[in-house]
């Protein structure tokens, strides 16, 4: 199974990269990956496990986070009705959006990152997404609020973005290069 020792951290370069596309249908070895990265989501939303195997509790994981350069990505949450979006996705893209945006009101963090970044992080209030599921379905759904949120943290994994980029004067703002004299 995944834990958290799985996870490459900031610094590793599967995190700045451009992820390629998975190939269809995927490879046996592809959809087992996965799988496996849902199951971790799973497992670290259980007490239990979480508890035993030291898991911070996830709500999505991307390939390239596992130091695997694909562009597929995991999302396991429940939205505030209570509708469970659980879904593995092969080369998910995001096919329309809203102009209104939204954010998390405590700002974000990452599995990946272990440090508290403050500040904001915009993300488009509402989504269409299309991609290719765990199940060989081709899917167009749309999503608004936390789904919405959680799949364009994951969508930017797998484009090399980290949340922080997205963080309006995260470059501090009170950094100013010397004036050559
Ligand atoms: C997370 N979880 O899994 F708004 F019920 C984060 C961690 C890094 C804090 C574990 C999270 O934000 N959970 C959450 C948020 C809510 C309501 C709620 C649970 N990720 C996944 C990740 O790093 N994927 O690459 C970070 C999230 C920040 C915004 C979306 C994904
Ligand atoms: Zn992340």
């Amino acid at each position: 199974m995944i834990t958290m020792k799985d996870i490459v951290r900031e610094g590793h370069p599967a995190l700045r990269q451009t992820a390629e596309e998975v190939q269809m249908p995927p490879s046996q070895e592809d959809k087992e990956t996965l799988e496996k990265m849902l199951e971790f989501l799973q497992n670290s939303q259980d007490p239990e496990l979480a508890e035993k195997y030291k898991l911070r509790s996830g709500v999505g994981l991307a390939a390239p986070q596992l130091g695997i350069t694909k562009r597929m990505f995991a999302m396991h949450l429940t939205d505030e009705k209570d509708d469970l979006y659980s879904y593995g996705f092969f080369n998910p893209k995001i096919v329309r959006h809203s102009v209104e945006t939204t954010h998390l009101e405590g700002g974000e963090g990452c599995l990946s990152v272990d440090r508290e970044v403050p500040g904001i992080v915009p993300r488009y209030k509402r989504i269409t997404i299309e991609a290719e599921t765990l199940e060989n379905e081709s899917v167009r759904l749309r999503l608004r609020g936390l789904p919405a949120i959680v799949f364009q943290h994951e969508l930017d994994h797998l484009n090399g973005i980290m949340f922080y980029d997205r963080i309006e004067g995260y470059e501090d703002p009170y950094k100013k290069e010397l004036p050559t004299l």
